[in-house]
């Protein structure tokens, strides 16, 4: 038997009206942008890695015009296992091939082109390096990344919508054709002079509307609904706006996407975003580790060294952005020796930096929450020497602290200032010279809403 409607009574009414008030006046549930569970899993990978590889490696190029021949294109000795276990042994958990960079050369045997791996020498013209390193990546637990650049020097219809059409048809061989794609990065370069079919002219684009991104990213979010998909606007990860591989000392991963344009956005916003902006993109940091993207045997003795690869870490992953690091293999097909060496070095620094934490058996204590200001206490065991403090947000509940200080305890019971800063966010490293105390005082004196702050960790590297 259906009930009789009911009438809501005073009461009802008024209760449901109190839950309402209390539901959104509840201070640990603020209006906050928040990240995606995918967003968060990316971050936690902290640092992932680029392979530049293609027509420029055989051309000693770094933006190949698009009239180069495919019968150029002849790795020795190409294993794409070996730029996974170089990429492995720094710690990286995914890697991003340069499936076509500008030149347009396609490394996958595309059914759209005859610009590709199918009529170089490589493998007989038998050849398909998309699947090989999927493969590798796959079988040593690394995420795969796929780099379709949008400007194609190569293609006759560059610039008209018989492009786009291309472009996508790519995009769907991509990402219907290898598996579960973790990362599609759309660059930002596009537009210039070029071969464009034999034309050899100049072709512009209107960066705002010729791509018509929201259609392009929303089949590929149709086509692989896990994919992160990166650009100067995300929607998922943005770049940083330098090649430097250094986020903003102040980096917000929230920002707006209205005032952004790929391949047209200001830069200085990119690197710091926006406290409280609607959308969440978190940064990423992209540099190689040599001067160019692509190898170069001139540039065999200028691999960034250990202390300069430290640096860049410093100033991505403990500025609340992830890292991504170029790995260019070289005309054999294989990532230069000095280049592994580099990376191995490099990891085994950071375990020796980050492998002890010394405040493991301390604990951290939730002081006063106050309207505006909130202090903790972490109490060590004993008193400790460290070098530098992490600290960290619970990012799953948004990016909240904008300002914040530890202290030290001294002997005469005073405190003294250690370090300050703006925004913490997923990871915040910071270093100084070595100090010893048993209880620090942490302080955030002004953030979004309540902070939830991680337990901080100290070290001692140096
Ligand atoms: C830039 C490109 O023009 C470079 O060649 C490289 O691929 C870099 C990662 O992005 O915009």
């Amino acid at each position: 038997m259906k009930k009789k409607p009911q009438r809501p009574t005073l009461l009802s009414s008024l209760s449901v009206l109190f839950f309402l008030l209390t539901v959104s006046c509840r201070p640990d549930v603020p209006d906050l942008t928040l990240p995606s569970p995918g967003q968060v899993d990316y971050q936690r990978m902290e640092m992932v890695g680029f392979i530049h590889f293609g027509m420029n490696t055989f051309y000693d190029k770094e933006w190949g015009y698009g009239d180069e021949d495919p019968a150029r294109f002849n790795p020795s000795d190409l294993d794409a296992e070996q730029w996974v276990l170089a990429a492995k042994a720094a710690g990286m958990k995914e890697l991003i091939l340069t499936a076509k960079h500008h030149d347009g050369f396609c490394l996958w045997p595309s059914a759209y082109t005859e610009h590709s791996v199918k009529n170089s020498p490589f493998r007989n013209g038998q050849g398909d390096l998309v699947r090989e390193f999927a493969e590798a990546c796959r079988k040593h637990g690394l995420e795969v990344g796929l780099y379709l650049s949008p400007w194609d020097r190569n293609h006759a219809g560059y610039g008209t919508p018989a492009y786009i059409e291309y472009y996508r048809n790519q995009l769907r061989e991509l990402l219907t054709g290898y598996g579960e794609i973790s990362e599609i990065w759309f660059d930002g370069a596009n537009g210039g002079d070029g071969y464009y079919g034999g034309a050899r002219t100049e072709r512009r684009v209107d960066k705002e509307t010729y791509y018509d991104w929201p259609a392009t990213m929303a089949l590929a979010k149709e086509l692989q609904p896990g994919v992160r998909i990166f650009s100067d606007a995300g929607p998922d990860i943005r770049w940083v706006g330098n090649e430097h591989g250094f986020a903003g000392e102040t980096f917000w991963s929230t920002i707006d996407k209205g005032d952004l344009v790929i391949g047209a956005s200001d830069s200085d916003y990119l690197n710091r975003g926006e406290a409280g902006g609607p959308d969440w993109i978190l940064g990423q940091c992209d540099v190689s580790i040599r001067p160019g993207w692509f190898y170069h045997t001139a540039q065999d003795s200028l691999v960034k060294t250990t202390a300069q690869l430290l640096d860049i870490y410093h100033k991505s992953v403990g500025r609340n952005a992830v890292l991504l690091l170029n790995l260019p293999p070289d005309p054999r097909g294989l990532i230069h020796e000095t280049d592994v060496a580099r990376l191995t070095e490099f990891r085994e620094q950071l375990d020796r930096m980050y492998g002890e934490d010394l405040a493991r058996n301390g604990e951290f204590s939730d002081k006063t929450r106050g309207e505006a200001s909130w202090t903790y206490l972490l109490s060590l065991d004993e008193a400790r020497s460290f070098d530098r403090i992490v600290l960290a947000e619970d990012i799953a509940s948004g990016q909240r602290v904008s300002a914040f200080r530890v202290e030290t305890e001294q002997e005469n019971g005073e405190w003294a200032r250690l370090v300050s800063g703006t925004t913490i966010g997923y990871k915040r490293i910071l270093t100084f010279p070595p100090v010893s105390s048993r209880l620090l005082r942490i302080t955030v004196d002004s953030a979004l809403a309540a902070p939830a702050l991680l337990p901080p960790q100290l070290y001692l590297a140096e």
